[in-house]
């Protein structure tokens, strides 16, 4: 994987170009292909195909600039950071560093494995709990070149996809091994970022800590109401 450290810290928005910064954070169980999503995400055009498994240590960066067509039709120029994460359990108290300040998160889990599955619902609720209000989350089931063989299949995609719709948040299959979806989830969560009606709330002339001391402020209880408020693409 590309290490692209120094392109993480350049400015988040590139008023010449009028380009955007969105971070997305890659969370999920060990060997769902957060790593593969990343990879064929960020080198579209290398060969796919399976790759030897090498755990992510710590978390890995790619990035790679899109564009996407607002709700307004507008096209909107991204430099899309993806933070893939590593997903074993003793690198869990540092995920908070990448879910924090990200406008959208992937959380992924592998069609074949129910407890990832499981693993992933519980990403769910700890972004939704600890993580940024505006944060659009979209839910991955990968591989879905296994489950062509029904057999094979652990977690159906209309069980996943209610629990999607009842948590208001994105759903996509993908295959990191063909490619299937995979730049069309991107594309989703870039589209979504920018449409996000707490985002575009927030003008630039406001001061984001503001926004952050706005998100303190918000208790458990309340977290349903600004659901309502803000609509299904936020993370509440
Ligand atoms: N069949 C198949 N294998 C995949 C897919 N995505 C990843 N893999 C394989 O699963 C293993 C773990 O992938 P990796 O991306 O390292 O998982 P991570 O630990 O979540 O980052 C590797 O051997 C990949 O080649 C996929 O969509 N289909
Ligand atoms: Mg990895």
């Amino acid at each position: 994987m590309q290490s692209t450290e120094s392109k993480a810290r350049r400015p988040s928005s590139n008023r010449m170009s009028n380009e955007e910064a969105i971070k997305v954070v890659l969370l999920g169980e060990v060997a769902v292909g957060k790593s593969s999503l990343a990879q064929c995400f960020s080198q579209p055009n290398k060969n796919r195909g399976a790759r030897k498994y090498e755990p992510t240590i710590g978390a890995a960066f790619v990035s790679r600039r899109i564009a996407v067509i607002d709700d307004e039709g507008e096209e909107r120029r991204l430099r899309v950071d993806v933070w893939d994460t590593a997903g074993e359990e003793r690198y869990h108290s540092l995920a908070p560093l990448y879910y924090r300040n990200c406008r959208a998160a992937i959380v992924a889990y592998d069609v074949t494995a129910e407890s990832s599955f499981r693993r992933a619902k519980k990403w769910v609720l700890e972004l939704r709990s600890k993580g940024e209000p505006d944060t659009v989350i979209m839910l991955v089931g990968n591989k879905i070149d296994l489950a062509e063989e029904e057999a094979a299949r652990c977690v159906w995609r209309e069980d996943a996809a209610d629990y999607a719709a009842s948590k208001g948040i994105l759903f996509m299959e993908t295959s990191a091994t063909t490619g299937y979806n995979v730049e069309r989830a991107f594309d989703e969560l870039g589209r979504a970022a920018v449409n996000c009606p707490k985002r575009r709330n927030l003008s630039s002339r406001q001061d984001p800590s503001r926004f952050r001391l706005f998100r303190r402020s918000v208790s458990e209880s309340d977290l349903g109401q600004l659901e309502d408020l803000h609509g299904p693409c936020c993370r509440s």
